[in-house]
């Protein structure tokens, strides 16, 4: 993959819990949110980044969560069509900024696609099929990676949120996978480390520039993951967490 040059993130707002979430471990608190997402900017920029950060979307308290809502290649960016009624109207608001960086192509009814269930590796990618995302959007993504040589492979996300949220990059075709998604037959052909099963959210991890960033608190699987002699950059994430989010979610990196 080459080098990412750039990254749009979001700031949370002040509502920030009021957000979806399936997870039952407390509202977050928005001030340490946003000192949490000042720390993973600042990892982001240490990786050689150069950073757009849009304000808080008043009305919209997941929109921090700014890789749902589009996929960004070398030649295009696909603008999603959340599967969540009330993330619909953040489309809006990422038109302008990525059409300035990128040709638009946009998913359309009865497609829904979130950016969380799409994992891009150096020549595939794999989609999740998730609540978010169905089958239609699925095939539209495909439809509009396959003359930009991608092979695209669809997964069942047969647990959590999103496919990013168990399954996500470790480079070349090595991947991280939660205990829940180790016996699932399409992930067979991809060597894999599996996260701790008692570390559920510790599967999702950020690969970028040739570093691996990965959530604080999970000491098992970060021993897992220095086999992979990648240089491990820890980040605490807990009020993202207590939101279903991880720390791809956060940025969109191209
Ligand atoms: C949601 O339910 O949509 C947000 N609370 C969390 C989205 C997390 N996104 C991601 O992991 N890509």
């Amino acid at each position: 993959m080459q080098r990412a040059t750039q990254a749009i993130l979001r700031k949370p707002g002040l509502d920030f819990a009021a957000g979806l979430t399936t997870s039952d471990l407390g509202a977050p608190d928005p001030s340490l949110a946003l000192a949490q997402h000042d720390a993973y900017a600042a990892a982001l920029r240490s990786l050689g980044l150069q950073l757009e950060l849009l304000a808080a979307l008043p009305g919209f308290a997941d929109a921090c969560f700014v890789e749902d809502v589009a996929v960004v290649t070398p030649r295009l960016a696909v603008i999603t069509r959340p599967g969540a009624p009330s993330r619909l109207g953040e489309i809006e608001a990422i038109i302008p900024v990525l059409a300035r960086h990128r040709p638009l192509a946009r998913i359309e009814a009865p497609g829904t696609l979130e950016g969380g269930d799409v994992l891009v590796m150096d020549r595939t990618v794999l989609v999740g099929l998730s609540t978010r995302t169905n089958s239609s959007g699925a095939a539209q993504l495909k439809a509009l990676l396959t003359p930009q040589g991608y092979e695209t492979l669809f997964i069942p996300v047969v647990a959590g949120l999103h496919l990013k949220s168990s399954v996500t990059w470790l480079g070349r075709d090595q991947l991280l996978v939660s205990d829940r998604f180790q016996s699932v037959p399409e992930l067979r052909a991809f060597p894999s480390v599996i996260a701790d099963a008692d570390e559920e959210p510790a599967s999702s991890v950020l690969y970028l520039n040739g570093s691996l960033l990965i959530p604080a608190g999970y000491p098992k699987t970060r021993r897992k993951l220095d086999s992979t002699g990648l240089p491990l950059i820890e980040l605490p994430i807990t009020e993202f967490t207590k939101m279903d989010g991880g720390l791809t979610c956060l940025s969109l990196r191209f």
